[in-house]
């Protein structure tokens, strides 16, 4: 097979068998040079970015992917997020619930604006409800303000944001956050011990009509979902999201919702049953409330 070396832009689409992004990789003999991948399975629609790190392509799919280099790497970012825009908005036009799933919490960006968008042309106020472990607000990473540490930075262009579950930030973050509107990890440790769910209640009156939800599997305790990019001790348990998720479809209009980062490893297939249960959870809550 020719060897592609350095080449930026270049949009490779094969058919693949039971090999990961890092062996097609090899396969082609290209340099791996911080590498975009985009993976599009029936109507799952999945974008893998450069963090590939034991994610496996099922046989008989289809990769697509572009090799990006230096300030390209905003630009396919840019791109991947119009794309999921675009997918939100055809469920939003017919009149259908979006669901978004990850893979990169990045594939959120774009959903949200095209959500935003939607509420916006509807005479609506919109929000972004984050059930994260990080913050996710630095304006820009690894030089894309579209990375997945960029999300909420982008969701609070849109309208008020609230994070829920934070417990890992970085410095450059903290003069941004606004206290009133995070809901820390320890606070709802500690709620725990007394029973206490007022969080739920505090969380959701910082949202206004219409609800993104963006569940980042990470937010939940290791304990609960391993199987995620970026572990975090100290993280929620299953009937406080669910809890948190009923109250919030009773309380305001939920408009699309992601559930994202999950990080599939071999041999333990807990989180993956704990993201599907969750999925068909809210969609649950979403469609009684
Ligand atoms: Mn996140």
């Amino acid at each position: 097979m020719a060897r592609i070396t350095g080449i930026g832009g270049v949009f490779l689409k094969m058919k693949l068998g039971d090999q990961s992004p890092a062996e097609v990789i090899k396969s082609l003999e290209i340099e791996d040079m911080g590498f975009e991948y985009e993976f599009r399975e029936g109507l799952m629609h999945l974008l893998i970015y450069s963090d590939t790190r034991g994610a496996r392509i099922p046989a008989g799919n289809t990769l697509l992917f572009r090799l990006a280099t230096g300030s390209e790497v905003e630009i396919v970012h840019a791109e991947a997020s119009d794309y999921f825009g675009s997918m939100v908005n055809l469920k939003v036009e017919r009149g259908a619930l979006p669901i978004v799933l990850g893979g990169e919490h990045s594939v959120t960006i774009g959903a949200v604006e095209a959500a935003a968008t939607a509420s916006d042309a509807a005479g609506r106020s919109f929000s972004v409800l984050q059930v994260d472990a990080h913050a996710d607000t630095r304006e820009s990473y690894h030089g894309s303000r579209y990375n997945h540490a960029c999300v909420m930075a982008r969701a609070r262009e849109h309208g008020p944001i609230v994070q829920v579950g934070i417990r890992a930030i970085d410095a450059s973050e903290r003069p941004g956050l606004d206290e009133d509107r995070v809901i820390w990890a320890h606070e709802i440790a500690a709620a725990r011990a007394r029973a206490d769910t007022g969080w739920m209640d505090r969380a959701i009156d910082g949202l206004v009509d219409d609800v993104w939800l963006t569940i980042d599997l990470d937010a939940f305790d290791p304990s609960f979902v391993p199987a995620t990019g970026t572990p975090e001790p100290g993280g929620l348990d299953w009937y406080e999201v669910n809890a948190l998720v009923r109250r919030l479809v009773a309380r305001r209009r939920l408009v699309g919702f992601d559930v994202v980062e999950l990080l599939p490893q071999p041999g333990q297939h807990a989180s993956d049953f704990l993201a599907a249960r969750l999925v068909y959870r809210v969609l649950a809550e979403a469609w009684a409330g």
